[in-house]
């Protein structure tokens, strides 16, 4: 079958709940993908940075097929022999005390909130049902009732309500107004230390740094989401690191498992994570064998294959290839490591006509907030890689 007759089908038979470039992909490796009619292209977006190891990776596909002959799942009313050593290995890897295991980005997402809220109740003594949660303009952490209630997109929350109490919403890279706004039902601060869907805004530098220290200072938890700039993506293995802070709480998906099967988990102490009590909280899917073998091997990719220096230098020789063609619908470059936007000046007339151009070409990117493209290849790109990469670059910010 055709692209076209896939895509007609999938109009058909599928809710329209995005607008993907018409390119049907039926093999990926590395940072390529190939279309139904065999064309090649390169993977810009590596879905989102769920593929930072590259796609179909062969030991973390490998590890998926061994793991599928064995145990896929147990459910927690039992114990497997994969998750004690993904819990271990990940608190050895980033100096927490404990994970809990979830499957969706969003998942980790709501296990923090909750985390967050129950601390607020029984460590701090906020008054039962009154804790709040300060969130950023322009953030993004998931698609569920809850994390849209403070999402400051309309379209996110347009036709969805009612919404969630509990949140208030201060400019991202304002630490006055953070400030400002605790009070003493205040019981977190949760932030992308970039800004993914935002646009990949870099926050000032000294934001994270600031904000940590009034969160300290004011016993509010620092909740990082680091679910899409984390794991590599920006040049450390978390872009929380570019300051010295530590925060209260690390959220993790996407590129914890390489692409192959979603798993997520929520990092922190004792002193946060032990709010949860046997029944609390879970999920027919958080920590099962299959996820957790595949998560264990990604994490050992990550790290035996120094993906993170790599996409530090390649970031770095991406945008300094970047800076160097002259368009005039460039407005900013900007980004950490692999994570990459390039905003255009609104007369360019919206980032899409670049993408689709680009896809034409070769290259698949997508748009972000309507005038940013986002380049963000898988982090085992290279060098020739992004100059192949960039020719396509040049020549479609050459068109009017
Ligand atoms: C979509 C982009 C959107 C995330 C951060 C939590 C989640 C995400 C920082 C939730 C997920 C995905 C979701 C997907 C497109 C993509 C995305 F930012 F990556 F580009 F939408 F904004 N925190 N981001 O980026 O994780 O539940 O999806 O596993 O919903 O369209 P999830």
């Amino acid at each position: 079958m055709t692209t076209k007759e896939i895509i007609a089908i999938e109009d058909r038979y599928g809710a329209h709940n995005y607008h993907p470039l018409d390119v049907v992909i039926e093999k990926a490796k590395g940072v390529w993908v190939w279309d139904v009619d065999g064309n090649r292209y390169l993977d810009c977006l590596a879905a989102y940075s769920a593929v930072n190891q590259g796609h179909c990776h062969p030991r973390i596909v490998n590890k998926a097929k061994e793991q599928l002959e064995k145990v896929t799942l147990t459910s927690r009313a039992f114990r497997n022999d994969q998750l004690p050593f993904l819990c271990k290995e990940l608190c050895e890897l980033t100096g927490y005390e404990m994970m809990l295991p979830m499957n969706s980005g969003a998942e980790a997402v709501e296990t923090a909130l909750k985390a967050a809220r129950k601390w607020g109740y029984k460590v701090k003594g906020v008054e039962e049902n009154k804790a709040e949660i300060i969130c950023c303009t322009n953030n993004f952490s998931g698609r569920t009732i809850s994390i849209i209630s403070f999402s400051t997109e309309e379209q996110y929350k347009d036709g969805f309500g009612p919404f969630t109490p509990g949140y208030k919403i201060i400019p991202y890279g304002d630490v006055e107004l953070l400030e400002q706004m605790i009070c003493s039902n205040t019981v977190a601060f949760l932030v992308e230390p970039i800004q993914g869907e935002g646009g990949v805004i870099v926050p000032p530098e000294g934001y994270l740094q600031r904000a940590f220290e009034i969160c300290r200072k004011n016993n509010v938890l620092f909740i990082a989401d680091e679910i899409q700039s984390g794991l590599g993506r920006s040049g450390k293995l978390f872009a929380f690191e570019y300051e010295k802070i530590r925060p209260d709480a690390v959220i993790i998906g996407k590129a914890l498992s390489g692409g192959c099967y979603p798993v997520s988990a929520v990092l922190a102490d004792k002193k946060l994570l032990g709010v949860f009590n046997p029944g609390d909280h879970g999920s027919t899917f958080g920590g099962n064998p299959l996820g957790a073998a595949i998560a264990r091997e990604s994490i050992k990719v990550l790290i035996e294959e120094k993906l993170i220096d790599n996409s530090f230098e390649m970031g770095n020789y991406f945008r300094e290839k970047l800076n160097e063609i002259k368009s005039k619908h460039v407005k900013e470059i900007r980004g950490k490591g692999l994570f990459i936007g390039v905003e255009l000046h609104p007369e360019a007339g919206g980032a899409r006509r670049f993408c689709e151009a680009l896809k034409d070409r070769g290259l698949l990117c997508k748009e972000t907030h309507t005038n940013v493209i986002r380049f963000a290849p898988p982090l085992v790109i290279t060098k020739e890689e992004i100059d192949w990469a960039m020719e396509r670059v040049t020549e479609v910010l050459a068109m009017d």
